[in-house]
């Protein structure tokens, strides 16, 4: 199959998955359905989820890994809810569409996305009862990589540069640990659980942890590049965020040309890692490519 039929296939499974486990029963207000189904509907390029799919399928066991690509797609919905929001990036467009505290206000938009992330969790803990350790270790694995030391911490600090205006006096090797926290954390967790579900050993899982390392900076640095080189309409969301907010990333340090440099060197790195983990995974392979040529 070939890498765009296969990465379809991906997303249709995970667009099922979605309207199987997102309709919520009468006991959760209108209201905050609404707002829920309004941001995690809304598109997205389901990329973390499809990397945990593809990783499953590496070496498949016989769980279905559905409900937790569910599960990692709502916790991230909720972290781009709640960074829309008035008290932190305060931006009015998401996914082609206004964000959720623009379409509601900003108290559903911060409930919603609570119940996303909450929902996260009670999918993992009900569809994987029957394996309590793989249970446990995706409540784990998904758990640390959203928590205070990883996407919270690292959105505080950088929450914090900004209102601080130390921005421009921070290191770039400060803000690279920042956003390997930010956008990092929940790729590095996306290729875990999918190995985790399929029962793989540990060294695969330090591989797949330095591959979501690696997937985390270049899909950071293409953001960058992107946000600086494109418009609103294309990319469905507030473009030019780092040049109003003067904010240090890869293209104010090395320009638009040395930024691509620095993606192709660890789209290189990447292939490797991904050798390691699976000699012949073309999938993964051209997942990289297709990170690098994104234009949304
Ligand atoms: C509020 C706890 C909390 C965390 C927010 C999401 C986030 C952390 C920050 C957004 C700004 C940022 C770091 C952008 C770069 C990477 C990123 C997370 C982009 C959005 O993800 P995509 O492009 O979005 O996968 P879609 O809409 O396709 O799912």
């Amino acid at each position: 199959m070939s890498f765009d039929a296969q990465l379809q296939v991906f997303r249709a499974r995970i667009e099922e998955g979605l309207k199987c486990y997102i309709p919520l029963d009468e006991s959760t207000p209108d209201r905050l359905q609404s707002a829920m189904k309004h941001s995690i509907f809304a598109g997205g390029k389901r990329v973390r989820p499809i990397l945990l799919l593809a990783a499953f399928d590496i070496n498949p066991s016989l769980n279905d890994p559905i409900p937790a690509a569910v599960a990692l797609e709502a916790l991230h919905t909720y972290s781009l809810i709640h960074d829309d929001l008035p008290d932190m990036d305060d931006s009015d467009l998401r996914r082609g569409h206004l964000t959720c505290h623009k379409a509601f206000d900003p108290a559903t938009a911060i409930l919603a996305g609570d119940a996303l992330l909450t929902l996260s969790f009670e999918l993992l803990s009900t569809a994987y009862r029957g394996e309590p350790r793989i249970a446990c270790d995706l409540i784990k694995e998904l758990s640390y990589a959203a928590g205070s030391g990883r996407l919270i911490g690292g959105q505080m600090e950088d929450v914090w540069l900004d209102k601080s205006q130390s921005r421009e006096a921070g290191s770039l090797d400060h803000l690279t640990r920042i956003e390997d926290n930010k956008t990092g954390a929940l790729f590095e967790a996306s290729l875990m659980m999918g190995l985790i579900l399929a029962d793989r050993p540990e060294d695969e899982l330090k591989i797949a942890k330095k591959l979501g390392v690696n997937i985390g900076r270049t899909f950071q640095i293409i953001d960058d590049i992107l946000d600086a080189t494109s418009d609103d309409q294309t990319l469905g969301k507030t473009t030019n965020i780092d040049s109003k907010n003067q904010k240090l990333t890869a293209v104010t340090q090395y320009g638009v040309d040395g930024a691509r440099d620095e993606v192709d060197q660890l789209v290189n790195e990447g292939k490797k890692l991904v050798k390691s983990l699976d000699q012949n995974n073309e999938f993964l392979m051209s997942f990289l490519d297709y990170l690098k040529h994104r234009a949304n």
